[in-house]
C-alpha cells in the first residue's frame, strides 16, 4: 500500500507536487480471446485413426494443460472470466527484463527461494523476535483502506482518521488472532501488520540477513523499500496502485490478488482525499448504481503460496485477501514516473500570487485547457474526472460540495465575458504548458497518464481556486 504516498502533495506557492504507470492491454485481451479460441471444438480429422490415437491424445492433454497454464480463466463473482495469471521460471532474464513487460507473473524458482527466511520465518519464530510490532487495527471491517490524515480534503470528508486502520502497539499472537481476542477470524478485530523492514533492526537486529541475496530485485537502489507483511487468513488490502515495480515473495500461506490494468475504471478516490490511491469500488460487491462502468475486464487474478514470487506492476490495481495465515516480503522500487511526476510538480505554475480569484480560476481553466489540447487528450477528460472521482464520494454521502462554491463557478465560467483576458493571459500560460508537457509525454503507458493528469488537474485546482472550489469547477467549468 503505497499508493504515492510517497509523493507527496505539498503545495508551494507557485509549484505544485504530486503523485502517480501502465502494462499491455492488448495482450491481456488477447490472451482471453486465445482461451476462447482454444475452447471451439475442431472437426474430426480423417488422419486420426487406428494406432495414431494415444500418441494424438498424449499431445492434445499436453496442449490442453499448457495452455490451461498459461491462459487459464476463474469465474468471479461479476461472472465474467479472469484471467489467471501465468506462472513462469525467469530463465535467463534478469528481474528488470520482467519487471519492465509490466505485466503481473508469478515467478517461481527465484533468488528468494535462496532466502534463510523461506524456512525461518515461520510465525512462531517472527513471534519470538518481533515482541511487540506496530499493527493496523480495525474493530469491524476487514478491508484495509490507508487514510491519510493529511490529505486537503480531509475536513469535507465526513469519514474519520478512527475509523480505517489505526495503528496500535500489538504483540504477533493478538496480529493472528490466536489470543481468546477473535472468536470468529470473520468478524473483528482485524490486525494487520506491515512495516519497512529495515526499521525492525532494534528488536531482530539480522532481520536482513535472513532475506539474502536482495541484490537485483532492488531496480531503484536510491528509492527502495522493503516490508514486512504478518496477518491471519480475513484481512483484505482495499484495491489500489503504486508507483513501484514490486516484487511481492509469499512466505507462509496463501493470498489472492485481484489485478487490475491502470486504464480499468475503477472510480479512484479524489487524490486530494484521504483514500487517495485507492479504488472507490468494492470489487466483490460494486454499486452499480454508483460505478456502472465498472467491470472485470482485463483483470487477472494470482493465488501465491510459499515459495511464489508475484511481480505487481506499477499502477496496476491490486486487491490482496490473505486466504491463510500468511507471512509475505515484498520489495519496491520506484518506477520512472514516480521521478517525471516530481518534475512536473517541481515546475513553476505561471500564476501570479496578486491574482485575484477570480483571475486565477480563468487562468486554471485556460491552462488546463491548453495542457489536455498539447497532450491531445479530450475535455471529456475532465467531466470524466467529476464523473469517476468526485461524483461517487458525493453520492456515497460523504463529502459536502457548497451550494455558494456551485453558484460563484457557474457565473465565472458560464456568465462572464473574459475574451480580452484570454487573449491577455495565453502567452504567460503556454510557456507553463511548454515546461510540463514534454514531461507528461513521457508517462505514455496506457491509463497510467490519464491518472497523473487527473492528479495534476485535482492539484492544479485546489492551487488555483481553493480546495472548496474543486469539485464546483470541474462541474460547472468545462
Ligand atoms: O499483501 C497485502 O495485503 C498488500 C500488498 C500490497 O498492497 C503491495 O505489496 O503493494
Amino acid at each position: 500500500m503505497l499508493s504515492c504516498s510517497r509523493i507527496s502533495s505539498r503545495i508551494a506557492v507557485n509549484t505544485l507536487r504530486s503523485s502517480g504507470h501502465a502494462p499491455c492491454i492488448t495482450a491481456l485481451r488477447a490472451m482471453g480471446r486465445r482461451k476462447e479460441r482454444a475452447g471451439d471444438s475442431a472437426p474430426a480429422s480423417p488422419l486420426l485413426t487406428g494406432w495414431r490415437w494415444p500418441l494424438v491424445f498424449l499431445l492434445v492433454a499436453a496442449g490442453a494443460a499448457y495452455i490451461y497454464q498459461r491462459t487459464t480463466v476463474e469465474h468471479h463473482s461479476g461472472k465474467n472470466q479472469v484471467i489467471v495469471v501465468q506462472r513462469e521460471k525467469l530463465s535467463g532474464r534478469s528481474y528488470r527484463e520482467v519487471a519492465e513487460q509490466r505485466m503481473p507473473l508469478i515467478l517461481t524458482g527465484t533468488v528468494a527461494n535462496k532466502w534463510k527466511a523461506m524456512s525461518s520465518f515461520t510465525t512462531s519464530f517472527l513471534a519470538q523476535r518481533l515482541p511487540f510490532v506496530m499493527a493496523h487495527r480495525q474493530e469491524k471491517k476487514r478491508n484495509f483502506v490507508t487514510f491519510h490524515d493529511n490529505k486537503p480534503l480531509q475536513p469535507l470528508v465526513n469519514e474519520k482518521w478512527e475509523d480505517f486502520n489505526v495503528k496500535i502497539n500489538a504483540t504477533l499472537p493478538q496480529v493472528l488472532g490466536w489470543d481468546s481476542e477473535v472468536k470468529d477470524p470473520s468478524t473483528g478485530p482485524f490486525l494487520y501488520f506491515s512495516q519497512d523492514i529495515t526499521t525492525l533492526r532494534s528488536d531482530f537486529p539480522d532481520v536482513m540477513d535472513h532475506i539474502q541475496p536482495l541484490g537485483d530485485l532492488i531496480l531503484s537502489p536510491d528509492d527502495v523499500q522493503v516490508n514486512l507483511w504478518i496477518g491471519r487468513a480475513g484481512i483484505v488490502t482495499h484495491t489500489h496502485y503504486d508507483c513501484t515495480f514490486n516484487f511481492f515473495v509469499q512466505l507462509r500461506g496463501r493470498k489472492r490478488f485481484t489485478l487490475f490494468p491502470p486504464d480499468s475504471q475503477l472510480y479512484l478516490y479524489p487524490c486530494l482525499h484521504p483514500h487517495y490511491g485507492h479504488s472507490q469500488v468494492d470489487i466483490h460487491a460494486p454499486n452499480l448504481s454508483i460505478f456502472p462502468e465498472f467491470s472485470w475486464t482485463g483483470s487477472m487474478v494470482a493465488v501465491v503460496g510459499a515459495g511464489d514470487m508475484l511481480v505487481v506492476p506499477p499502477f496496476w490495481f491490486h486487491h490482496v485477501e490473505t486466504l491463510e495465515e500468511s507471512v509475505s516480503v515484498n520489495v519496491w522500487s520506484n518506477a520512472p514516473e514516480y521521478a517525471l511526476i516530481n518534475r512536473i510538480y517541481e515546475q513553476p505554475v505561471p500564476f501570479e500570487e496578486e491574482w485575484t480569484w477570480e483571475l486565477k480560476g480563468k487562468a486554471a481553466k485556460i491552462y488546463i485547457e491548453m495542457l489536455l489540447q498539447s497532450l491531445d487528450v479530450n475535455n471529456s477528460f475532465l467531466s470524466d474526472l467529476l464523473h469517476h472521482r468526485y461524483r461517487p464520494v458525493v453520492l456515497s454521502g460523504n463529502f459536502k460540495v457548497s451550494e455558494k462554491a456551485l453558484d460563484m463557478s457557474e457565473f465565472l465560467c458560464n456568465k462572464v465575458k473574459w475574451h480580452e483576458e484570454t487573449l491577455r493571459l495565453s502567452p504567460i500560460l503556454e510557456r507553463g504548458v511548454h515546461l510540463i508537457q514534454p514531461l507528461f509525454a513521457l508517462i505514455s503507458t496506457s491509463g497510467t497518464m490519464e491518472i497523473c493528469l487527473g492528479n495534476y488537474v485535482e492539484h492544479l485546482l485546489h492551487l488555483a481556486v481553493g480546495l472548496d472550489y474543486v469539485y464546483p469547477f470541474l462541474e460547472k467549468c468545462f
